[in-house]
């Protein structure tokens, strides 16, 4: 942990002095009902206690539709009170020691200095994302026509340059992946040769796959919808993983849970990826629509699981190296973003505590026999657990709080900087 602790311990310590006899007794009693079921509640502890994911920098300040962005008082305005308050998250929740940054938007002059300053508030940076879905005032031409596929062969290498120095930033931070989201893609049937932009696409992102180190991952994150309403070059997981199959083995697929079809089966296509030694990295969130960036496991805790029994049958049985990023990307438009982010971390370990408790062996020999019941129910044993003693004791290890939303609100944070940040102006968009 880091030096610079953004809240007092003594009043993390007090708070949990209050819950901790409930909270032992919970766990105990969970403890002898895993017991029952041949498990050691731990061994669950142990694997809870090592899973981290990573929030985004961007997750930290009041999120927006295109419609309109409503900010708090006291909300971060720059990178450096957005580490303050990933700070505050990591504090309360112990899960989440990284943060996931976003050029130009986190860009500073010295991010050596941004790394120093990071590891004393208990931080490390986790993979880079590009931005080449926006245009920004000093660049030389517009994204208009779409970045790494574009027509215009100037913008391709602009967008391609823009990522080469993300990494570049990257070295400096100390991150290990690049993650490349483009908008490009048509609103008009016609309006776009769906083979040739895909080619260009290719083409650009073996530029940038050239200059990525070999320790690193280029993580290619797929989306259906949005900016482009007819067609989205990268709009799928096939057009995903066969990308990333052409740019080689550092490429991998990113799973972003609110860029799919309707009700597709998500947790079917990370197994697909898997099996491919493709599957790199999440973003997760949940949606009801479309890409609603909504609170993680706010909408659909089973299907957060179901991915989850299937991320944990990936640890099982590795395949290339599996070391999947796992990252939040949320939009937090009603809640103070420090809490949804908490709340999150939370719902996203709870799914993975859940699908450690599956009896693996009851669900293959149910599968072999093709008994559909049995197999079900393997799951519907794991996901009916209450396995918030777990994470409470987790939490409180790592000195941690147990209760952390009751926790944080007393600790008057958000009032503080209300006091001391300067208040962000009204506007729509997510930053
Ligand atoms: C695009 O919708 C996306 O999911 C990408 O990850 C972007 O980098 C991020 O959202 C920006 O909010
Ligand atoms: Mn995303």
């Amino acid at each position: 942990m880091g030096a610079n602790l953004p809240l007092s311990s003594d009043q993390i310590s007090e708070s949990n002095a209050r819950l901790t006899p409930a909270l032992e007794d919970e766990y105990d009693s969970l403890g002898r009902q895993l017991d029952r079921r041949g498990i050691d509640i731990s061994a669950i502890k142990a694997s809870v206690a090592e899973f981290s994911v990573a929030v985004p920098s961007w997750g930290a300040g009041r999120g927006g539709t295109r419609f309109a962005k409503f900010p708090i008082d006291g909300e971060p305005t720059n990178i450096h009170e957005k580490l303050e308050d990933c700070a505050v998250i990591h504090q309360l929740c112990g899960m989440t020691p990284r943060v996931s940054p976003h050029f130009p938007w986190d860009h500073v002059s010295d991010y050596a200095a941004l790394r120093e300053e990071a590891d004393s508030l208990g931080l490390a940076f986790d993979a880079v994302n590009s931005n080449t879905f926006q245009d920004q005032p000093d660049q030389s031409v517009s994204y208009k026509t779409g970045s790494l596929s574009s027509t215009v062969e100037a913008v391709r290498q602009q967008a391609v340059e823009h990522n080469i120095d993300c990494i570049e930033i990257g070295k400096k931070l100390g991150s290990k992946a690049l993650t490349v989201w483009v908008g490009d893609g048509s609103n008009f049937p016609g309006q776009q040769d769906l083979s040739r932009a895909y080619d260009r696409y290719l083409d650009a992102s073996a530029h940038i796959y050239a200059a990525l180190p070999d320790d690193w991952h280029m993580l290619l994150e797929h989306k259906m919808f949005e900016p482009a309403f007819y067609s989205s070059v990268i709009s799928d997981w096939g057009s995903s993983i066969l990308a990333a199959e052409q740019l080689g083995p550092k490429a991998k697929c990113l799973v972003d849970l609110g860029h799919h079809a309707p009700n597709v089966n998500i947790e079917q296509i990370v197994s697909r990826m898997h099996r491919f030694g493709k599957l790199g990295g999440f973003h997760f969130n949940d949606s009801k629509y479309g890409d609603d960036d909504l609170d993680s496991g706010s909408i659909n805790p089973h299907q957060l699981f179901l991915i989850f029994n299937e991320l944990v049958e990936a640890e099982l049985n590795p395949r290339d190296g599996f070391d999947p990023a796992y990252m939040i990307d949320q939009s937090h438009n009603v809640t103070d973003p420090i809490e949804s982010m908490m709340s999150s971390a939370d719902a996203i370990a709870t799914a993975y505590a859940k699908a450690l408790l599956v009896d693996r062996e009851a669900l293959w020999r149910a599968q072999e026999i093709n008994d559909a019941m049995m197999a079900f129910q393997a799951l519907r044993q794991a996901y009916k657990t209450d396995v918030s003693p777990i994470l409470g004791q987790v939490r409180l290890e790592k000195g941690g709080a147990i209760d952390m939303l009751s926790t944080y609100r007393q600790s008057g944070w958000r009032d503080r900087k209300a006091r001391e940040r300067k208040s962000v102006g009204l506007g729509a968009g997510i930053v």
